[in-house]
């Protein structure tokens, strides 16, 4: 009776063991290795940037699209960016070359949240500094570019 509970609990001891060495290496360390480590002030910056999509942006000779067109932002002060479409036109903010943040996914409305209707917003969190050129999906006229750069306070 003794040496059977004793065998019982080795086998439960091995089975802890393996379960144990088993999410060490194939859930711990993966989940480790995933994503870099940022300062929580550039993953939740305090401040946010609001771009504005003009009324009639998808005409090409009403000549405002994104406003402003050119934006800098600070990485770890306000690197949280948010379009505003006042259009009543439905719009994508797209990144010219495919940019993929490592924490915050693709620089694409359509591989998140579509087309941004109308009077609704799209958030983007850069993670990291550099210059992101973007446009409009439908609207190839509708171009702009957002410089990340480092916080030198
Ligand atoms: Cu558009």
């Amino acid at each position: 009776m003794a040496s059977n509970a004793g065998g019982i609990s080795i086998v439960a001891f091995v089975i802890a063991v393996g379960v144990s060495i088993g999410y060490y290496q194939y859930v711990y360390i993966p989940e480790v290795n995933a994503k870099p480590h940022l300062p929580e002030e550039v993953l939740n910056p305090p401040e946010t940037l609001t771009i504005k999509i003009a009324p009639g942006s998808s005409v090409e000779s009403n000549g405002k699209f994104f406003e402003p067109k050119h934006v800098r932002s600070t990485i770890g002060i306000d690197n949280h960016i948010i379009w505003q479409n006042d259009d009543e036109v439905a719009h994508t903010v797209t990144s010219d070359d495919g940019y993929v943040d490592a924490i915050n996914g693709p620089f694409n409305t359509i591989d998140s949240i579509g087309l941004v209707a109308g009077g609704e917003t799209y958030e983007f969190t850069f993670t990291k500094v550099g210059t992101y050129a973007y446009h409009c999906e439908p609207h190839p006229w509708m171009q702009a570019e957002i410089e990340v750069i480092e916080n030198f306070a």
